[in-house]
């Protein structure tokens, strides 16, 4: 038994060498995990499942076909792609995961997050994520024009990535207090993420005892992988 994590690939159609590499995981390597787990930003937009084009097909297409092979697999909404609904899960045979989500990892209590909801410090995020997350503004958003949708979703994403370049890197990191919180709540020794792209594993102390923290990379120069069974945990990245 093998599972495989991995997050943060935005693809997108002006890297398509990001969805060839992900296409050659998912047909080679990842035949060889069990259970895959896709933890959030997998896709650089998702504006609802009406909207699919050349690129989500084929992914779609790819991971039916996994599915077909027998394996299973799992996925997380992100920040970029929390509109991913229903439909796209029956097409990709995929089951979503809440955020966050208890797994047994062969035989250990594992928790999976995406991971945007430990970067606390960063408050005006952390506002604009519960204003758009809750129940009420997707079923508003998932309801409006396409065209609406588009516009919004490009206003956004320029917004965003104009903020976290002005702000300092702690600021947009996970803040430590708040995964013990959550670390203990869960009553885990181990959590794995992605969200910050500072691909990791930190060694921590919860309630006395060895833990960690695993950050899983994101999918820019490098191919960035998280391979668990029975031996352990192994974070690799191969060139893209
Ligand atoms: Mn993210």
């Amino acid at each position: 038994m093998r599972s495989l994590f991995i997050s943060d690939l935005h693809l997108e159609q002006k890297r398509p060498d990001i969805t060839r590499a992900f296409l050659h995981l998912l047909t080679g390597p990842a035949d060889a995990a069990d259970h895959l787990y896709i933890l959030g930003d997998f896709f650089e937009v998702w504006l609802g499942d009406d909207t699919t084009d050349e690129l989500a097909d084929s992914v779609i297409s790819a991971l039916a076909a996994r599915a077909e092979r027998g394996k299973q697999t799992f996925i997380m909404h992100g920040n970029r792609d929390f509109l991913l609904g229903k439909q796209f899960c029956r097409r990709a045979r995929c089951t979503l995961l809440q955020d966050p989500c208890l797994i047994d990892l062969h035989g250990e209590k594992v928790l999976l997050m995406h991971g945007d909801s430990l970067c606390i410090d960063d408050i005006e995020y952390m506002r604009m994520r519960r204003l758009l997350r809750n129940p009420l503004s997707r079923f508003i958003l998932r309801n409006l024009p396409r065209r609406t949708r588009e516009k919004i979703g490009r206003k956004l994403r320029s917004e965003s990535t104009e903020r976290t370049r002005m702000k300092p890197s702690e600021i947009t990191d996970v803040n430590p207090g708040m995964v013990a919180d959550v670390m203990r709540r869960y009553g885990v020794k181990r959590l794995i993420h992605g969200h910050t792209h500072r691909p990791d594993r930190h060694p921590l102390v919860i309630e006395g005892e060895p833990a960690e923290r695993i950050v899983l990379g994101d999918w820019d120069q490098q191919a960035w992988t998280l391979w668990a069974d029975a031996d352990g945990l192994e974070l690799t990245s191969s060139p893209l």
